[in-house]
């Protein structure tokens, strides 16, 4: 298991003990509590205060059979959570793809950081809410490029309803959500109803919006499971809730017309002065400093997870790195495979200097010795 040198010391490893299971770097920890989605004007804030007037507002549209309509709002839950709370709780087996490091953050063997927002609706089932929405930063280890990056936001939904078949709460989501699109959006858009599947719902759905000629994913749902309701203590036989959980940064790419999901974290003023409270404008993009790339060529091993370099690379460079590529690979006479990266360094706000380059070029090489264990080429 990689142990990254580079490691977190923040507060709350006072009370969540790190251990040997931790694969978080301080690159990602340094963006627990930016809190871009409470920033009235940022466009992630735009977007969740929409949102938030949607589900706060009880006059808005969000039921066909329900009379009261207002909804709870959390935009403060801690991302630091359990395994039990962002996976278990949910029916998410422990061979899932997402219960592994190469995929999600662990601070120890039962903590991790939640990789979506949807690891609070047990929670909050049992403390008795019945409708409510939950906002805030998730996070998942991933590639590196220009719509994938490794904290992002989310709203996830819940409604529970008494004596509703499944088919009828079903309905219910789906008039909610269409109501929620077209009250953000105030334009007519074409959307459409994909079958999806998530361990906590069935049935569910995936909704997709036309933009730009282009079908886009916003959205997962469904009607929770009862086994989810079970672990929340609620009778399956006498209730039914729906469950959504919504993307904020692709949504808000399209509609702000922001080409680069690195630009949400943008400290420059051209980019934070475009935007206003309320209002969805288009982003006018100004001119990028110069892009520099340098290639990495080492021998694999058995152990070797693409994600770990990735990792290892921005925890070094961080936003520094406009993306990771494979370009090569191949084999030796011996069997050995030997595999060559190109990474693109751009930083948003300055020209790099050669100086600055070399330094990092080092490093990184370094770090495929020692943490990844590879042999370089
Ligand atoms: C989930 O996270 C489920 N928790 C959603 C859900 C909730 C289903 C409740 C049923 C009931 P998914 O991994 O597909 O599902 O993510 C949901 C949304 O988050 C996606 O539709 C997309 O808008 C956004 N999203 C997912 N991965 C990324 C990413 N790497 N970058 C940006 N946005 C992402
Ligand atoms: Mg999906």
């Amino acid at each position: 298991m990689l142990f990254f040198r580079r490691i977190a010391n923040k507060g709350f490893c006072n009370t969540i003990q790190r251990d040997e299971f931790c694969n978080v770097s301080t690159k990602i920890t340094d963006m627990i509590g930016m809190n871009l989605y409470k920033q009235p004007n940022h466009p992630l804030g735009i977007l969740s205060n929409s949102i938030k007037t949607f589900f706060l507002n009880d006059s808005t549209p969000k039921s066909q059979i329900n009379a009261k309509d207002t909804f709870k709002i959390y935009d403060s839950l801690s991302p630091i959570v359990d395994v039990k709370d962002c996976f278990k709780d949910l029916l998410v087996e422990d061979s899932h793809e997402t219960m592994s490091p190469k995929n999600t953050y662990f601070i120890n063997k039962n903590h991790v950081l939640r990789t979506h927002m949807t690891t609070h609706d047990v929670d909050l089932l049992k403390k008795g809410e019945e409708a409510f929405i939950s906002i805030g930063d998730v996070y998942r280890r991933d590639s590196i490029d220009a719509t994938h990056y490794p904290v992002f936001h989310q709203v996830d939904g819940v409604r529970l309803y008494k004596n509703q078949n499944k088919e009828v709460v079903f309905n219910e989501l789906k008039f909610c959500l269409e109501q929620l699109i077209k009250s953000i959006i105030k334009q007519d858009i074409q959307m459409r109803w994909i079958d999806a599947y998530f361990p906590f719902t069935d049935p569910s759905a995936e909704l997709e919006i036309l933009y730009d000629n282009k079908w886009l994913e916003i959205l997962g749902c469904g009607v929770l499971r009862d086994g989810v309701l079970k672990n929340a203590n609620i009778n399956p036989e006498l209730n039914t809730a729906w469950a959504f959980g919504l993307g904020l940064e692709r949504l808000a790419m399209t509609l702000f017309n922001i080409p680069d999901i690195r630009l949400f974290w943008s400290k420059d003023k051209r980019f934070l002065k475009q935007f206003k409270q309320n209002e969805i404008t288009k982003f006018k993009s100004y001119s990028k400093f110069p892009t520099c790339f340098k290639d990495f060529s080492f021998y694999i091993n058995n152990d070797f997870q693409e994600n770990d370099l990735h990792e290892l690379i921005r925890s070094i460079a961080g936003d520094i790195v406009e993306e990771v590529k494979l370009k090569d690979t191949f084999k030796t006479k011996e069997g050995k495979e030997s595999q060559c990266y190109r990474v693109n360094f751009r930083h948003m706000d300055k020209s790099l200097t050669n100086e600055e380059i070399n330094i990092l070029q080092f490093k990184i090489r370094e770090g495929i010795v020692n943490d990844l264990k590879l042999e370089l080429r």
